[in-house]
């Protein structure tokens, strides 16, 4: 296998808004950042990847752009941006941004323009359609934040389309001028040096052939915004960003890609390289979905969620990139959705996910093995998709305002996205002002200061683990190694092996809170064994009593 820097480092992702406040206004910034990168450093990722910090209304906090070459005001300048940059290379790390082309801000000079007249040369960057004769929008399709993906504008009476809210219009990619306008924007930053994107919703840029019909409901109020995934023009897009920009600097791309399959995930991640690194995929995540869609309470099945990795792992092998995620600003804290919230918890979680072939991803916080926050009210939410869900459903008479309730504090992305907690003072360090959304109340015991100075913490599995893919004798079995699944019908333990020529590791990760027994299958042998890393001390025996939540890797 080819080998790459992008395979063989860890990324930890942060959300500014909710890192670090330097100024006490309750807003994370670019200095805030810039004062934490020892303890980035200490961790040992290598790649840092920052949600959106360029100019924006924060409609959707900062993936609703309105100035792609401007910082948003709340985080800093160009100048703090340019010390970050600097400071980040300076430690040997290196730094991705996020890339939101699908969409811009309703606020970005080109939709200004572009919906200021039918004739402007702007009006084709975006999608503009007439509405049906009987006065409805051009097609039934919704939005992902609720309602119509259709807004009528009153100006020329055309509607627009937009995939997320109303103020995120999206860009119309069939334009060649559009295309032109991105990789010009997407040249100028890595011109100045950053390492690499992760594209937002990049499996959206190309919609529908037309003529545009109306989509199926699925027992809800408008069509499904499925329609929009993969089009049939997006590898040629992607093709052609590579050509003229991403071939020709050293980046680490990713694409955020909802609905992609392992079939189009070989094409977007080929490792021809022709189009992008890696992408997100977003399946075993939706695994605790229901009919009705993310909102409930559901758990995930290991089961289900063994297979599905597992089908990624192998499919991918020497065709494509996996990257390896639980969580991200848009999904509920790991430790709470897979586990009961208990440090063993977190650590068995991480182990499971961070041993599998691809780049692992940590999330802010995840490493401390922050919990979701526990809500009581809807005035404790700011994120526009749980809010506009709550009343959408609420008054159509579709859900129960409780049942509702409980489903949204459980998935919401207000879970994710509440501060950093850092150390056991006031706002647990994030900031000497009022948080911006509330911190979590377990601040006092879970935070940074108390995790690095326990050696036995949740912060501090993390460095291990990111040492042991890192900087290990084990480093090229645990990025390059063969994967492959053991005991695939075991109700809780997902166990697999690492083969690279003659070296193995055999992981065991009891995803439960409960004692479980587990005989290591047959095929697995061993003389001898070490456990390399472990979440509590570990013998490997054939069959196996696994207190709740243990984890261990041996070598074999
Ligand atoms: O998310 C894209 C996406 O697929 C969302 O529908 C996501 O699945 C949803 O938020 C989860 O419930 C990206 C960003 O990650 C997200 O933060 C943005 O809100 C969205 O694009 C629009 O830019
Ligand atoms: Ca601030």
């Amino acid at each position: 296998m080819k080998r790459a820097w992008w395979k063989e480092q860890v990324v930890y992702q942060i959300y500014p808004r909710s890192f670090c406040d330097s100024n006490g206004d309750g807003i994370g910034d670019l200095n805030g950042i810039r004062s934490r990168l020892d303890y980035l450093q200490a961790l040992g990722v290598r790649i840092l990847w920052l949600s959106p910090i360029y100019r924006s209304p924060n409609d959707d906090n900062g993936y609703d752009i309105a100035d792609y070459q401007a910082i948003m005001e709340d985080f800093g300048t160009m100048e703090d941006f340019d010390a970050l940059l600097a400071d980040v290379h300076a430690r040997g790390m290196r730094l991705v941004m996020d890339l939101v082309v699908n969409h811009t801000s309703d606020e970005h000079p080109w939709f200004v323009e572009s919906r200021s007249s039918r004739d402007n040369p702007k009006r084709d960057f975006y999608i503009w359609r007439e509405g049906k004769a009987d006065g409805t929008p051009p097609t039934n399709w919704g939005g992902c934040f609720s309602g119509s993906a259709w807004e009528r504008d009153e100006g020329s009476g055309m509607y627009y389309l937009h995939f997320f809210s109303k103020k995120q219009p999206d860009l119309n990619w069939e334009n060649p001028a559009v295309r032109d306008a991105v990789f010009d924007m997407m040249t100028w930053w890595c011109e100045k040096g950053i390492d690499g994107f992760r594209m937002d919703v990049i499996s959206m840029i190309s919609k529908p052939q037309e003529p545009w019909t109306d989509a199926p409901t699925y027992g809800g109020l408008y069509g499904s915004s499925e329609v929009t995934c993969n089009g049939p023009r997006v590898h040629e897009f992607l093709q052609e960003m590579n050509r003229r920009v991403l071939s020709r600097y050293d980046l680490m791309t990713v694409g955020e890609t909802a609905g992609v399959t392992i079939e189009e995930a070989k094409r977007y991640a080929n490792v021809d390289g022709t189009e992008l690194n890696m992408v997100f995929q977003f399946e075993h995540v939706g695994l605790d979905a229901g009919p009705d869609g993310k909102w409930c309470t559901k758990r995930i099945s290991i089961p289900a969620l063994k297979a599905n990795l597992s089908r990624w792992q192998q499919e991918l092998e020497g065709k494509a990139w996996n990257s390896l995620f639980f969580c991200n600003h848009d999904q509920p804290r790991v430790a709470s959705r897979l586990g009961d919230q208990s440090p063993r918890s977190a650590k068995c979680i991480a182990t499971a996910l961070h041993l599998m072939q691809g780049t692992p991803y940590v999330y802010q916080g995840e490493e401390l093995g922050m919990t979701n926050y526990p809500f009581t009210s809807l005035e404790e939410f700011r994120d526009i998709e749980s809010l506009n869900a709550f009343r959408e459903l609420t008054q159509a008479g579709l859900r129960e305002p409780e049942e509702l309730f409980r489903a949204i504090a459980y998935k919401s992305r207000d879970n994710a996205r509440t501060p950093m907690q850092w150390d056991d003072t006031e706002n647990a360090g994030f900031t000497t002002g009022t948080p911006w959304i509330a911190v979590n109340p377990n601040y006092r015991t879970i935070n940074a200061n108390a995790e690095q100075a326990d050696p036995d913490s949740v912060w501090h599995y993390y460095r291990k683990l990111i040492a042991l893919r890192q900087d290990s004798p084990w480093s090229d079995v645990v990025v390059y190694g063969h994967y492959a699944l053991l005991a695939p019908e075991d109700e809780a333990v997902f166990a697999f092996t690492r083969t690279l020529e003659e070296r193995k590791l055999l992981i065991v990760c009891n995803l439960s809170a409960e004692r479980r027994t587990f005989r290591v299958p047959e095929e697995v042998v061993w003389t001898r064994s070490d456990q390399i890393l472990g979440n509590m001390d570990g013998t490997l025996e054939r069959e196996m009593s696994l207190a709740p939540w243990q984890a261990g890797v041996w070598s074999l």
